[in-house]
Order: C-alpha cells, then sequence, then structure tokens
C-alpha cells in the first residue's frame, strides 16, 4: 500500500522530506480517513498478529491490542519539555536544551523506519470547522497508531483541505524504534509546534493529539493566544424543566473524569427528567465567547478511557460506548467467546483465557490479574448513548462551574466551593491525589498535581497560574465560572470509600449548580463555602450512607488543614519568585482565617 501525497502545502512537505530523509522507511502511505483504508490497515494488523479480531457478533469491529511489558502507562520521568531555557519550562517539568534534544532524539530515530512503512496522519483537534480547533500531522510506523488516532480525533482529506497552505500546524513524529524503555523520550518543543516521541507504543506517549498535543503544546498556545487547554471532562446536567448547564472538572489520571462524565443520575433524579450529557471525558479546550462568558470543546473524537472496574453498575454508558468500533489495549482475552474481560467487568471471568501479558490464563483460578490496571479502550464518542446535541458545536458549550478534584482519603471534604476566582486558582494551584496505574510510579503516594495539570503543563507552572489569574480578571464577575472542589475518595478506617459516587455524585454536581444559580444557602469555613448536610439531596441512599456520616465528610478540620496549609508553602517554594503574589496572598488568607 502507497499513495501520492494528500496536500501541496509547502510547510508539510518540506517538513516530511526532513522525516523522511532522517528515519528511511521503505514506503508512505497517506491516511485519508476513508473507511476503505481503515479495512486494509485492520485486516494488514491481523494478519501481522499486531492486533486480534474480536468476535464480530459480540464485538463487532473490534480489536485487541497487547504492548510490551515494559511500555504500559506514561513515563513522566521521560517526558520533556524543551523550551530555550530551563526556567520557561519551570521546576515540575523535565527540561532539555532544545537543539541537544533534537540531536539525541534523531540519534535514537534515525533509519529505524527501515523496511517500515511511514503513515502519515492529518488530523484535527475539534470539529474540523471549528474556530477553536487545531491541525496536527504526525508521523508514525505504527498501524495501531494510526487506527487509535482515526478513532480520537478527525483524520484525513478534508484537515488537510481545511489548513490549506497555511504552517499553522503541529509536527509529530512517532517512532517505535525497538520499544526500548532506556531510550524512550517524549519530547514536546513548544516554541517550534513539535512533538517527537521514539521507543514507546502505549497510549498517551504515542497518540500524539492528546497529551503531547493537545494539552502540552496546546497550554503554550494558550498561554500565548488567550486561552486555556485543561485536563477537563466537559459534561451537560439537564434539568427537568430542559434548561441544560455545563461544568468543566479536572481530575488527575484515573480518578474519575470519565465516569462523572457519563454518569447515569440516580434512579430518584431519572424519574423526576434529569439527565446527563457527554461533551468530552479528558481534555478541554476553553476560550471567551462573544458574550463574555467561557465556551468549551472537546478536542477529542474518542474516549481512550480506563477498562479495569467499568461495568454495567459502575459506568454503563462507557461499557456501552465500547460495544463496536473499538480498540481494547492490554486487557483479557476470552478465548471461548473471543470477547475481552477485565476486573470487576463482571463476575464470570474466562477460564479459557489469555491475560494481558500473552500469558495462558485462568480467572476463576489465577490469583494475578488478567487485565494491566491501566488498560484502556478507545472508543469512538458517537457510540455514547448520552453523547451531547452539543458534541459537534464548533462554539462549544457555555461553562458554569470549574471543579478540581483529587483521591485523598483525608482531609479534603467531599465538596467545597471556592471565595471567588482567584481563591478558586489558589485551590487548584494546591490540590493533591494519590497516584495511579496511570503513569509509571509508586501507586497511592500523594502528591501534589496543580488542576490535575502536573504531567501535562507545557511551560514554567507558576506562569500557568498567572495565566488562570488572567483570564479570571478578564471576566465580567457575573459571567465568570465559580469553582469548586470535590473529593469521592474518602476513606474510613477499614479503607473504604465512605462516599457511595458514580452516579451519585450528581447529588453533589446539584448543590454545585444552585450555588451558581444562588439559591442554595452554605456554610463559610477557612477553605471556602461548605454545603449545610441537609442541602445535599439522599433521596435512595439513606441505606448506605447517614447524614451524620455526610456531615462527618463535610468537615473542616483547622489542625490538619494548618498541617496542609505548611505543605503548600513547602510546595510554592520551588517556584521562587515566579509564584504570582495573588497565590501567596491567598495562602496567607487561608493560614490567618485557620
Ligand atoms: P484518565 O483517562 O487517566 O485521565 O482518567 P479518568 O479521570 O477519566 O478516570 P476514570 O473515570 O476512568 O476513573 C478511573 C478509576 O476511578 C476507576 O477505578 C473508577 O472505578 C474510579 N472512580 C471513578 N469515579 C468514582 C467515584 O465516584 N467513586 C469511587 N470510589 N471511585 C471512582
Ligand atoms: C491519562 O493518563 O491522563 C490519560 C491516558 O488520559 S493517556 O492518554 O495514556 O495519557
Ligand atoms: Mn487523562
Amino acid at each position: 500500500m502507497e499513495n501520492k501525497a494528500l496536500t501541496t502545502n509547502k510547510s508539510i512537505l518540506a517538513w516530511l522530506d526532513q522525516q523522511i530523509e532522517l528515519v528511511k522507511p521503505a514506503k508512505i502511505m497517506w491516511i485519508d480517513g476513508s473507511q476503505a483504508q481503515i479495512d486494509a490497515l485492520r485486516a494488514e494488523a491481523v494478519e501481522t498478529g499486531e492486533m486480534i479480531k474480536l468476535n464480530p457478533e459480540l464485538a463487532p469491529d473490534c480489536f485487541l491490542h497487547r504492548t510490551k511489558a515494559n511500555d504500559v502507562a506514561r513515563v513522566e520521568a521521560r517526558t520533556l519539555i524543551c523550551t530555550p531555557t530551563k526556567e520557561e519550562a519551570g521546576p515540575t517539568n523535565n527540561w532539555m536544551e532544545p537543539s541537544e534534544c533534537y540531536k539525541m532524539l534523531y540519534d535514537i530515530a534515525r533509519d529505524s523506519y527501515k523496511g517500515r512503512t511511514m503513515y502519515v496522519i492529518p488530523y484535527s483537534m475539534g470539529p474540523v470547522t471549528s474556530p477553536l480547533a487545531k491541525i496536527g500531522i504526525e508521523v508514525t510506523d505504527s498501524i495501531y497508531v494510526v487506527l487509535n488516532m482515526s478513532i480520537m480525533t478527525r483524520v484525513g482529506q478534508a484537515v488537510l483541505d481545511r489548513l490549506g497552505d497555511s504552517d499553522d500546524w503541529v509536527r509529530g513524529l512517532h517512532a517505535k524504534c525497538d520499544v526500548d524503555a532506556e531510550k524512550r523520550y517524549i519530547c514536546q518543543f513548544p516554541q517550534d509546534n513539535t512533538i517527537i516521541s521514539v521507543n514507546s507504543a502505549y497510549g498517551g506517549n504515542v497518540l500524539l493529539g492528546k497529551k503531547c498535543f493537545a494539552l502540552r503544546i496546546a497550554s503554550y498556545q494558550g498561554l500565548k493566544e488567550g486561552w486555556q487547554a485543561e485536563h477537563m471532562l466537559i459534561l451537560g446536567v439537564e434539568f427537568p424543566n430542559g434548561d441544560i448547564k455545563y461544568v468543566c472538572a479536572a481530575f488527575p489520571s484515573a480518578c474519575g473524569k470519565t465516569n462523572l462524565a457519563m454518569m447515569i443520575p440516580p434512579e430518584a433524579y431519572r424519574e423526576k427528567g434529569y439527565k446527563v450529557w457527554t461533551v468530552g471525558d479528558d481534555i478541554a479546550w476553553i476560550r471567551k465567547g462573544p458574550d463574555g462568558r467561557l465556551y468549551a470543546i472537546n478536542p477529542e473524537n474518542g474516549f481512550f478511557g480506563v477498562a479495569p472496574d467499568t461495568n454495567m453498575h459502575s459506568n454503563p454508558n462507557a461499557l456501552i460506548s465500547t460495544q463496536k468500533g473499538t480498540i481494547f489495549t492490554n486487557v483479557a482475552l476470552n478465548k471461548d467467546t473471543m470477547t475481552v474481560w477485565w476486573e470487576k467487568l463482571d463476575k464470570n471471568p474466562p477460564e479459557n483465557g489469555i491475560d494481558w501479558l500473552g500469558r495462558e490464563w485462568n480467572g476463576k483460578t489465577s490469583s494475578e490479574v488478567g487485565a494491566h490496571p491501566n488498560s484502556r479502550f478507545t472508543a469512538p464518542a458517537v457510540n455514547c448513548p448520552c453523547l451531547s446535541p452539543e458534541f459537534e458545536n464548533p462554539n462549544g458549550v457555555p461553562i458554569s462551574a470549574f471543579i478540581f478534584g483529587g483521591r485523598r482519603a483525608k482531609l479534603a471534604p467531599l465538596v467545597y466551593q471556592s471565595k471567588d476566582w482567584n481563591n478558586g486558582v489558589f485551590v487548584g494551584s494546591s490540590m493533591a491525589s494519590e497516584q495511579t496505574a496511570a503513569a509509571v510510579g509508586t501507586i497511592g503516594a500523594l502528591r501534589r498535581d496543580p488542576m490535575a495539570m502536573l504531567p501535562f503543563c507545557g511551560y514554567n507552572m507558576a506562569d500557568y497560574w498567572q495565566h488562570w489569574i488572567d483570564i479570571g480578571a478578564s471576566l465580567d464577575a457575573d459571567k465568570a465560572p465559580k469553582i469548586f472542589n470535590v473529593n469521592w475518595f474518602r476513606k474510613d478506617d477499614e479503607g473504604n470509600f465512605i462516599w457511595p459516587g458514580f452516579g451519585d455524585n450528581l447529588r453533589v454536581l446539584e448543590w454545585i449548580l444552585k450555588r451558581c444559580e444562588g439559591t442554595v444557602d452554605a456554610k463559610e469555613t477557612p477553605i471556602g463555602y461548605v454545603p449545610n448536610p441537609e442541602d445535599i439531596n439522599l433521596e435512595g441512599i439513606e441505606d448506605e450512607i447517614s447524614k451524620e456520616t455526610l456531615a462527618s465528610i463535610l468537615e473542616v478540620d483547622p489542625a490538619l488543614w494548618k498541617e496542609e496549609a505548611d505543605g503548600i508553602e513547602k510546595y510554592y517554594e520551588q517556584f521562587g519568585d515566579r509564584l504570582p503574589p495573588v497565590l501567596r496572598q491567598q495562602l496567607e488568607n487561608l493560614k490567618a482565617a485557620l
């Protein structure tokens, strides 16, 4: 398979020549977005064993792919922000001087496509016609990447037609090389609109439109152009009267964005006519609209979601989204039915199975897991039963509230509202969460993850906070989204989650949206406004959680928060003079209030 260039755009052709010269592919194939081409690539991947075709009746157009055991998550230690100076990347990013980094990467990637095909993927982040959309070209030597990008983004000829002769596009080179973990690098060059990823073939490391472009590069573009790229879901809550209010929520990786974005309202709410609509589950691009409010689009076109724990009870909409046209990565295979399985999918694991490592596996007797904890599905957004009718709206949806949150077994209450915008920026800047399997590291270790952007901010985090402060200053007070913090993950002394979570999180969203409307009271505390327990509706879950227990997870313990304030002060030190004075003041205010 080989085809002619799909564009005459000189900046693309010149860049492509350089890549070809560097990696020396045997063939070049432009991805045109046609079904015929996708079918051919799927067939080729099945033929070579790169993907396994699942049961066409039970899982039509679905495939299983296994990555190398050393290549199952993002690698933050090998993710670099290559700005001209280290200061621009800031203390929370790994940095390398750009020319030195280019040289290192070119040495690794040189000749690495020998005997392989170079796939050229033109893609759009955002609906192709959206004024908020941006275009990238990714070249890769992996069919898995092509097929995933074809689900996660809009690809093909239409994108190139939109771009025309412009050179405003993001360059992305991916080379699998030998998938050598010691030579793996995921590098962003924000000033050059360039991404280079080598020696990985997994998710966030190689689907360059996602974290590399839509967050790291785009956050820098947003700084320059006055908008925001955030690690946020976007959802709409429809009220019984037909009104829909949209919120964006930033939770760290594997902390519940997909689940919240697709939640099913509790029965009592459904009966009254409440609905939840999914606009996005991972990334939001946010910009001020002509009416002075903030509008968000989802730059993606699919869901790269965590598989384990997804089931008909926890997240039916996600599960239904995976029933056709989906690629599964690192889950278990049931050889009898040729379907996939992961932990907690159901109570019927395969006896005659293959685990994520490719070994014979009996899920009924084995003490080992069948699916990797960070195994994922790549599902087309159109499959989602609750996909918002506004999903393709080129102008996005108006945002009423920003919600931050993370996993904290103790301390952070179920929900609180910041005192104002700048206090909300302080809350986001100081949030912390227990680490998950989404990145290589110590699971469970508490770390600060500002706005859930620690691994994804393409420049100095202190400047990013200042950007948040500047955005707030540019909004009229009555148009600015209100800012909240939530914590679904408080645990009791036995280690059980106290709050039922999932669909019941709508009870908290209801309080949040009432606060935005000014129709419910709250208690003022040193950290912000906390609900009065009677204002969180427990109808239908009184057996699961009592008023007293609810009250206990709404409490603010000044002694613990004093420790927290000390921790924030220590954390802030690394930013030196670059820390926005507003945040230093916010910290002083908190300490004084405590
Ligand atoms: P990324 O795709 O990595 O950015 O993650 P995400 O934020 O979309 O995470 P996701 O929704 O996939 O959540 C992953 C984990 O959080 C799963 O183990 C879920 O079961 C768990 N989870 C999500 N919502 C809740 C909740 O309300 N309560 C509890 N206890 N667990 C939850
Ligand atoms: C995350 O880790 O936040 C993800 C998955 O959404 S990945 O695309 O691999 O980064
Ligand atoms: Mn994510």
